[in-house]
């Protein structure tokens, strides 16, 4: 048999063909298999997509009910912060020129309210108790007139820390005996040195060279002036704190850095600024006589005037005192001051005003809530509102002098509308003439500032947002001057 018969026997076939009636005969019932398996892995991955898709849609609805939830918290909250500065305004507006108090019940007033979405709380904490309403920041002793006594009435306080502190507020770069400027911060590898200007925030205090946040903060670790639940559970989360129920806010509880003094008077007019004042407004404003008037004018148009030399309600010694004698309240040129009244003498002065009748106690007071010798352009910072001041606070500002701490307490508190003047502490045989002169400087009967801590909680989820905002009520409209959520 040639090969060409086997050709006609046996067609040959070309290979594309074998091939494929290769596959033809090996997968027709292989292809039906992978379908199966194709269609069960779509309708597993559709599953699977599926099932994606609804925990989305669910993980999607959650979020929207908590952004809901926050929202509605968030405005709970804005609401208590907006009743309580419409409170503070109307107060700077229409002052109660008869009652110091009424502004703080009025503010407690609208520390809980709800609306439909939510509820909102305002509270401060006063040594260590809850209190309703915003915090007075005018209770607080300043931080940037603080003296190194009174800072070392402070729990944890060392010499070198108060040292350190008046160094990193004090326009110099010279350390005082124990303190520190620039170049200990440098020693110590840090990039930055002392602010050598005020103090803007307590929580600034932290960067001072040895003041550690456990003094600053104690158990308030979010400075919020509220107790919250880690800062009541002892070692269960920070901080540590001892689960008392009371707020140990550190010195964050007797310091601030935002208080200054109200401009505006009890008439709801801004205070009138003694060195500009003419006579005549004096006359009008205080109900005092011509002669009265013309003795301020004079008197206040020296440099060494101050507030606290009108205590006395004696305008004939005015031209006396305003000699630079009180060493105390400015700060340690009493020795300059002294030498200076005794060569000149006062004699004209005296001569001069010999019937000019003393200011009564209603012109006294008037003087005192209507009038100012601060620039009116920059308030004088930290004066501690006597009606307000924390007992804790009254005690280190007169640490070597309880008689008249007590004493402040008593009359205060034997007073239903409040201290509405300085020159009402004469009231007080237990006040001296003495101490009286030198706490114009540091006391005040007003409140310009004020931190407001509201809580709102969500109605729908109880979810709670709260707001922060420290508010200044000298001009109208109110300026907030610090604003945070949490
Ligand atoms: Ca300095
Ligand atoms: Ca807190
Ligand atoms: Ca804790
Ligand atoms: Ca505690």
């Amino acid at each position: 048999m040639t090969f060409a018969d086997l050709q006609h026997r046996v067609p040959i076939l070309p290979i594309e063909e074998l091939m494929i009636r290769h596959l033809q005969t090996r997968r027709r019932p292989a292809s039906r298999g992978s379908a199966i398996v194709i269609v069960i892995w779509a309708v597993a991955i559709a599953a699977v997509i599926v099932a994606g898709a609804q925990m989305l849609a669910f993980r999607q609805a959650t979020l929207g009910r908590e952004a809901l939830a926050k929202v509605e918290a968030r405005w709970a909250a804005r609401a208590g912060l907006e009743e309580t500065i419409a409170v503070l305004e109307y107060h700077t507006e229409k002052p109660e020129a008869d009652d110091a108090r009424q502004i703080f019940r009025d503010l407690e007033s609208v520390a809980d309210g709800s609306l439909e979405s939510g509820e909102w709380s305002i509270r401060h904490s006063e040594d260590g108790f809850e209190k309703k309403g915003p915090q007075d920041e005018s209770s607080k002793i300043n931080l940037n007139t603080i003296s190194k006594t009174q800072l070392a009435q402070l729990s944890g306080m060392s010499i070198d820390v108060s040292d350190a502190i008046v160094d990193f507020r004090d326009v110099d770069n010279s350390p005082g005996m124990m303190g520190a400027e620039n170049e200990f911060y440098k020693n110590r590898g840090l990039t930055y040195g002392p602010r050598n200007a005020d103090f803007r925030s307590v929580a600034e205090l932290e960067l001072v060279l040895g003041a550690f946040p456990e003094s600053v903060r104690g158990e308030d670790a979010n400075l919020n002036g509220r107790l919250d639940p880690n800062e009541n559970d002892r070692s269960e989360s920070e901080p540590a704190d001892d689960a008392d129920g009371m707020l140990d806010a550190g010195w964050s509880g007797y310091v601030t850095a935002r208080s200054h003094a109200l401009q505006v008077g009890a008439s709801g007019e801004p205070k009138l600024y003694l060195k500009d004042a003419s006579p005549e407004e004096m006359v009008e404003r205080f109900s005092i006589s011509t002669e009265q008037a013309a003795l301020i004018k004079t008197w206040a148009a020296t440099t060494s005037a101050r507030m606290e030399q009108l205590l006395s309600g004696n305008v004939g010694n005015l031209s006396a005192q305003s000699q630079p004698s009180n060493g105390r309240s400015s700060g340690g040129t009493g020795g300059a001051g002294r030498s200076g009244r005794s060569s000149q003498g006062n004699g004209s002065g005296n001569q001069r005003t010999s019937n000019v009748p003393n200011l009564d106690q209603n012109q006294l007071r008037r003087v005192f809530q209507e009038a100012t010798l601060d620039d009116p352009a920059k308030p004088a910072p930290g004066r501690i509102n006597v009606n307000t001041a924390l007992p804790s606070v009254l005690r280190i500002i007169f640490a070597d002098d309880p008689i008249t701490a007590d004493a402040i307490m008593t009359l205060r508190n034997s007073k239903p509308g409040g201290v509405l003047a300085l020159s009402d502490l004469s009231q007080s045989s237990r006040v001296s003439p003495d101490t009286l002169a030198r706490l114009g400087g540091i006391l005040d009967t007003q409140s310009a500032v004020f931190t407001i801590t509201s809580r709102g909680r969500s109605a729908s989820t109880g979810l709670e947002v709260e707001i922060t905002a420290v508010v200044d009520r000298s001009t109208l409209p109110a300026r907030i001057l610090e604003y945070r959520e949490q």
